[in-house]
């Protein structure tokens, strides 16, 4: 390579990844004086909302919340419209941001990183991409999403299908029309009880295929009032204060009287207010839900009739309604009219528990019972959650290991940032953090803070090298999991567990001991001078 074009292919971090984490990383990290490199394989930022762009895609976490706090003219200067964005109004808001704070001209994009390799005598990343380009840094961070590896199912004849073909989470830019068309949705997790009621209304015909039923509480959406923009502008501090160590990085705590504790009739209260906050709400109404099952199977039983009494046909309601999970084990879905949506005429649901899927044809798709013809198939069939979008990289580390090596029985990280054998590299919002389990916006600020703080750190320090180290990697994951066990998440066959992956090692992979407490564990490693990272002068 020529030397002037290796001098200006050389960063000192390279942040792959354009959506909210990677984004505020590229601005922490130009801030900070560091030369930095973005690199994203979408045409433009936004990351999950740059590709989730399906009809009804909605953020279930209050939008005040769910947006930057780490500029308050920022957060002062903009409004939002309603209570719970909708996706167009959330890639509005990081197009300006990424305006505003002129971050584009940092980011290569259509760049799809397929490989980084350490180079153990340099102490050099090289990160190459799908076009064979080849870029150079000394700290390389992965803020790549914990949903953004979409999964195609492998459904015998899946590539034969003749007529047209949708991804919820790669969805076109232009819309779709569904007018006229007969259409199947695949999958009944947010995505397809977010995406199905939309379709339903325009469709000549509808049929949801689900494998396993969802809990879902409806979104209760509104403008925001003049009145409590307002409120909001002048509370914003104090509201960002108490999310900055709260459990999920939001202003809302749960009850703190355990579920049998309280009588029945302020139990029903609490579960009524908490069912017309919405789904993240209702999933703590009562601390113990989690944990108890006589606290869960009441929220749940209470969750059940909510959802009986929306549908008209109850054996229809029977095939709805989950019983294989205890309720909040699987994220709760949030939907605006799902369960009513199958009271249509036009709308149908095939069980298939009952009657699997045998294989999609070039018009339409044959289960054991029966063969739908269809004009448009909708997947919205998931992600391979939280390890999937670094282990579709080949990554390689330091004395040539590999990260799919090093994960093969299970991923294991200190604190998520940091995977022994991998120096100078970071993931972000990776397994161990409570990433999906909290507002992503204010938890990828905390993770990005922290690496950058880190990269100063080495900076100041002569510091060359850091690597966590293996026994902190190991004695998070056990503690990671402890914490999983004590709890019914467990229990369930969810992304959170890999379950959703053919093949993939089941472990719980978030932590769920609370943002705050995690917070507080980042903190101390901070304080005391990074003691399990290994610092090579
Ligand atoms: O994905 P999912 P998602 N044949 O994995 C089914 C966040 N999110 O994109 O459960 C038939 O939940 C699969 O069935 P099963 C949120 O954290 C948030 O909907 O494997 N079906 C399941 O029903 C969420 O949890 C928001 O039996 C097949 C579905 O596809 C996460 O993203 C909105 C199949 C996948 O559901 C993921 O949600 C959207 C097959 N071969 C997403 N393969 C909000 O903020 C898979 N399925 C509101």
């Amino acid at each position: 390579m020529h030397a002037s074009a290796a001098q200006a292919d050389h960063h000192d971090v390279i942040i792959i990844g354009a959506g909210f984490a990677g984004l505020y990383g590229v601005h922490r990290a130009a801030r900070a004086g560091l030369n930095v490199l973005g690199l994203e394989t979408g045409v433009d930022v936004g990351g999950t909302w740059f590709w989730n762009r399906y009809p009804g895609a909605r953020c279930d976490v209050e939008s005040v919340d769910y947006s930057y706090s780490f500029d308050s003219e920022l957060q002062q200067s903009w409004t939002w419209t309603e209570r719970f964005a909708a996706q167009p109004e959330i890639l509005a808001y990081i197009n300006h941001v990424a305006e505003r704070f002129d971050l584009r001209k940092h980011y290569r994009f259509e760049q799809t990183v397929t490989a980084a390799h350490f180079d153990d005598e340099s102490g050099i990343w090289t990160v190459g991409t799908a076009d064979g380009s080849r870029f150079r840094s000394r700290f390389v961070v992965f803020a790549t999403g914990c949903l953004s590896a979409p999964i195609k199912p492998n459904i015998p004849g899946v590539e034969t299908f003749a007529g047209e073909e949708l991804f919820t989470a790669r969805w076109p830019e232009e819309g779709v029309s569904f007018a006229g068309k007969r259409v199947a949705v695949i999958g009944t997790g947010s995505s397809g009880i977010q995406v199905s009621p939309i379709i339903a209304r325009e469709a000549e015909a509808l049929t949801v295929l689900q494998r396993s039923p969802n809990f879902s509480v409806p979104i209760p959406n509104r403008p925001w009032t003049m009145q409590e923009q307002e409120q909001i502008r002048a509370t914003y501090p104090a509201r960002r204060e108490k999310s900055y160590y709260a459990p999920a990085a939001t202003p809302h705590p749960s009850l703190t009287t355990k579920a049998l504790e309280l009588s029945a009739a302020e139990r029903e209260q609490a579960m009524e207010e908490r069912w017309n906050g919405g789904g993240v709400l209702f999933n703590k109404v009562f601390p113990d839900q989690n944990s108890d099952l006589a606290a869960n199977e009441l929220v749940r039983e209470f969750a059940v009739a909510k959802i009986r009494a929306k549908i008209d046909d109850q054996s229809v309601a029977d095939d709805l309604i989950p019983t294989d999970h205890p309720i909040g084990t699987k994220r709760i879905c949030t939907d605006s009219g799902y369960y009513e949506m199958f009271n249509r005429p036009n709308v149908r649901l095939v069980n298939l528990r009952r009657e699997p899927i045998e294989e999609i044809t070039p018009t339409g798709i044959r289960t054991a019972d029966e063969f739908v013809e269809i004009d448009t198939l909708v997947y919205a069939t998931g992600f391979d959650a939280m390890t999937g979008a670094l282990l579709r990289i080949d990554i390689t580390g330091a004395r040539g290991t590999k990260l799919a090596d090093t994960w093969a029985d299970g991923p294991v990280t200190y604190l998520g940032f940091g995977i022994h054998g991998f120096p100078n590299m970071f993931s972000i919002n990776s397994v161990g953090t409570p990433s999906v389990m909290a507002n992503m916006v204010l938890h990828s600020e905390q993770q990005l803070d922290w690496v950058l703080a880190l990269i100063e750190h080495c900076g100041a320090q002569g510091i060359r090298q850091v690597e966590a180290r293996a026994e902190a990697a190991s004695t998070w994951t056990d503690h990671l999991m402890e914490v999983a066990e004590g709890t019914l998440f467990v229990r369930a066959n969810s992304w959170y567990m890999g379950a959703n992956v053919e093949g993939k090692k089941r472990v719980f992979m978030p932590y769920i001991g609370g943002f705050g407490n995690y917070r507080r564990f980042c903190d101390t490693e901070r304080d005391n001078g990074y003691p399990s990272f290994e610092l090579t002068r």
